[in-house]
């Protein structure tokens, strides 16, 4: 069933005339793209129809993730990998004089996430699918997606992000209207008492439909389609008659109509609950119903389901789903509780505390009241249970309504069997301090899953270049297996390969160079360092501590132009919420900043300072693979994994790093010689917090090169800042510098002189490179998922990775 070039040129022909009634020497690129869409999606659905009735068939546990946010990015060219169609198709249109990837980017970013959780769960999504996992991803078809960012004289812009009326379309989504349920949303609830169960008699709800568009999740060369099942909001068709006026409607189809874009906190936005509770309960009303198709006893679902809840925005899963064991199934509560807890695990991403996810008690009610009902319950149980037996305080800190308010983590937490962190730094912050009531409880719930990327993505299609070199050397089988990647260590003192990858990072540079020359109308030398900071804009992540030094750069320069630097293009990609007026201040100031020095004719090359508009997955996939310096320096015990880190080190990138998330397992892996750490400690943050002895205005008075530095904010050195440039000079010295940049300032000057001694002996630079790029395998989202399945979910892998006998025919 090998596919030849020539047949699928014929067949590609076919479908262009069938589709659009045009040859290949007319078409535009979204017609061959949409043809080759179709082709693709053709060729999967058998194979997506034989795993579903695979899953069925042997009654095998299958798991449910379910995540208010998915950022997949584009599909096409991940499809065509993993289904062994990549080289083919490409050199079949190189035959046809076609251009593969401008006919990608025809595609628009899926973009229904905000960052880091969002990407996670698409990678997560990928690995699944590849290790042959039975999970499928349970989530929000929103109209729109995350804003599109523009600048405007240096500020953020936010446009809509109208991705379903682009060219590409959805190209991927089925909709499956025959397998919509009913969601209810708010009115009343009595409860009535019936034999043997409490009936709720529910008044004035209303019923949404909440209909289901599927995404195959194609896994790598093993025959094995997951579904992303996307939720959207329509009106019953029963209902039609109570919605005369387009305000009315509007009121329904609002519910998923846009992605909340604070990548914080939406508490207090009750159409945000509204989304919440719709996804949740349209998931596990489907989940039920196709359990109970099958016929196994609803007193043992536990068996054959998982539930995951990623972050605490889908927490209401564990009432949602005790709801219908109750009143649908009517079990006791003692068996629907055991069933839950079995059922549920939960993932936390953040320690950042406005982030923990809280509930007034009247917004829940009015929301779905019958679920304030279940949780108050499972609330006034939990307090029954531990009352007398533990400390009273400990009780009051661990109840989930307490002061009116509903907390969503504990929630997540007493209603499952598994807490995880993201990194192992993150999981003992959780233990030792953020959930530390809860790990005295419940020692064993509690337990680290750090992150991983989809080595496919981030390396094998972001990165052909660097990917053939690897071939070279250690041969192909890391893209069946990311931890061959560690047989590159063997190869670190060899010279050709060594220059190899100088060169396959100068031509990576260079295709950048290209596109920010087009993006921004300002040339860049790809022989400088290109040193990067992709990341959402926050306080925490300190883009500011980046921006402080290259001011100290310009001001170097300034008062002595003949110096000896080596050249850098500084380069960002981030968005703020747009709420977050901080962070929009910081990008005012780097657009300044950026503008003053790109303008400057006496800085030449030595310095270019470049923010890319509206980063998302597709920027990232051309910005990494071009880095050389990885910036990953928020203030130690803030950041939970970070995901990027792993990304731009795989792409051979060396990393500037703060002892923060993930990184301190990135310096376990890749040893000391091989990252620059600098800055503050965990520990030093929190003895700062105890002893209250942080003073940021003794860095600002006894240091001159930081008052030098930090005055410019206010004293007119970088023009059009006079507001914003206020703001972060307040924030830095009378408020106290929160995050401390100024006591991390020198550090981070001495640990930058040392990456640019490293860089003039480029030898060791392309050793240390190629170290990470070995060791980054070690954050292969395909064994974070295998460890996801063998001991969170006891799911089974139902087809073995990598099987190359590939079926998908034309
Ligand atoms: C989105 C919406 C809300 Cl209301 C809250 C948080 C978010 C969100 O996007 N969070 C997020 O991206 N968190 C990040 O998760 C990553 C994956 O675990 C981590 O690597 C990263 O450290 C963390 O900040």
């Amino acid at each position: 069933m090998e596919l030849t070039k020539k047949e699928f040129i014929a067949v590609f022909k076919k479908r262009l005339n069938q589709k659009y009634a045009i040859d290949v020497s007319d078409a535009c690129n979204s017609e061959l793209y949409g043809t080759l869409c179709s082709l693709v999606k053709s060729s999967y659905s058998a194979v997506w129809r034989q795993t579903w009735k695979d899953f069925v068939k042997e009654h095998d546990k299958q798991t449910y993730y379910f995540s208010i946010e998915y950022l997949p990015g584009k599909l096409l060219k991940s499809n065509l990998l993993n289904m062994g169609w990549y080289d083919l198709v490409n050199s079949a249109f190189e035959d046809l004089g076609l251009d593969l990837n401008a006919i990608a980017a025809v595609e628009p970013d899926m973009a229904l996430g905000n960052g880091g959780l969002g990407r996670l769960a698409s990678d997560f999504m990928d690995s699944l699918a590849s290790e042959g996992y039975p999970v499928n991803g349970n989530g929000i078809r929103y109209k729109y997606g995350l804003f599109k960012q523009r600048f405007v004289n240096g500020y953020q812009v936010e446009l809509p992000d109208e991705w379903l009326n682009s060219d590409g379309g959805n190209a991927w989504e089925i909709r499956r209207a025959s397998k919509s349920v009913l969601v209810r949303i708010g009115g009343h609830v009595r409860l009535v008492q019936e034999k043997n169960y409490l009936k709720p008699v529910y008044e004035d709800a209303t019923l949404i439909r909440a209909v289901p568009y599927d995404v195959g999740m194609v896994g790598y060369h093993n025959n094995h389609v997951n579904t992303l099942r996307l939720w959207s909001a329509e009106i019953p068709e029963s209902e039609e008659s109570k919605y005369p006026t387009i305000e009315d409607r509007r009121q329904v189809e609002d519910i998923t109509a846009v992605l909340y874009p604070d990548d914080s906190n939406e508490s207090g936005r009750l159409l945000r609950l509204k989304q919440e509770y719709f996804f949740v309960s349209a998931g596990i009303q489907s989940i039920i119903r196709h359990y109970k198709k099958y016929g196994s006893p609803i007193d043992q679902i536990s068996q054959e389901v998982a539930i995951h809840i990623n972050d605490t925005h889908p927490a209401m899963c564990v009432a949602e789903f005790m709801r219908i064991l109750l009143d649908e199934e009517h079990l006791s509560w003692d068996t629907a509780w055991n069933q839950t807890v079995r059922v549920m695990s939960y993932t936390n991403h953040t320690i950042m505390s406005e982030a923990l996810e809280t509930w007034t008690v009247p917004m829940l009610n009015e929301i779905q009241p019958r679920i304030l009902q279940i949780i108050a319950e499972i609330d006034h149980r939990f307090v029954a249970a531990l009352a007398g037996k533990v400390d009273g305080g400990l009780i009051e800190r661990t109840r989930i309504i307490s002061a009116g308010k509903v907390h969503m983590a504990h929630l997540a937490i007493i209603g499952s069997h598994s807490t995880n962190g993201v990194a192992k730094l993150h999981t003992d912050l959780l233990k030792s301090d953020v959930l530390h009531d809860f790990y005295t409880l419940y020692p064993d719930r509690f337990n680290n899953k750090t992150n991983g990327i989809a080595v496919r993505r981030w390396l094998q299609i972001a990165n052909p270049r660097l990917a053939k070199v690897i071939d070279q050397s250690i041969g192909s089988d890391w893209r069946q297996d990311a931890s061959q990647l560690l047989k590159l260590i063997d190869y670190s003192t060899d010279n050709s390969l060594l220059d190899q990858l100088g060169a396959v990072k100068l031509a990576n540079k260079r295709d950048l160079t290209y596109l920010i020359k087009q993006e921004t109308g300002i040339t860049v030398s790809p022989n400088a360092i290109f040193d990067v900071q992709i990341k959402r804009l926050h306080a925490y992540k300190r883009q500011l501590l980046n921006l402080l030094r290259i001011i100290k750069l310009y001001l170097d320069l300034k008062q002595n132009p003949d110096l000896e630097i080596i050249p850098r293009v500084f380069i960002f990609g981030a968005k703020a919420a747009p709420s977050y007026h901080y962070a929009k201040s910081i990008i005012k100031c780097i657009n300044e900043t950026a503008n003053l020095i790109n303008h400057d004719a006496t800085i030449q090359d030595k310095l270019k300072v470049i923010f890319l508009e509206n980063y998302g997955v597709s920027l990232a996939e051309k910005i990494i693979p071009a880095a050389d310096v990885s910036e990953q320096i928020s203030t130690a015990s803030k950041e939970a994994s970070g995901t990027s880190n792993m990304k731009l080190m795989l792409n051979g990138a060396l990393t500037v790093a703060t002892l923060d998330g993930a990184n301190v397992e990135i310096k376990q892996y890749v040893g000391d010689d091989n990252i620059f750490i600098f800055g503050l400690n965990k520990q030093e943050v929190y003895q700062y917090y105890r002893d209250h002895n942080y003073h940021s205005l003794d860095y600002y008075h006894n240091n001159p090169i930081i008052h030098r530095v930090v005055d410019t904010l206010v004293d007119g050195t970088i023009p059009n800042i006079s507001a914003e440039g206020h703001e972060i000079y307040d924030s830095l010295t009378y408020l106290n510098d929160e995050f401390f940049v100024l006591r991390d300032f020198e550090d981070y000057l001495r640990v930058q002189d040392k990456v640019d001694e490293t860089y003039r002996d480029q030898h060791k630079w392309n050793k240390m490179s190629l170290i990470n790029i070995a060791k980054a395998s070690y954050f292969s989202a395909d064994e974070t998922v295998k460890r996801y399945a063998e001991t969170i979910w006891h799911v089974k892998q139902l087809s073995e990775k990598g099987d190359m006998n590939v079926k998908y025919p034309l």
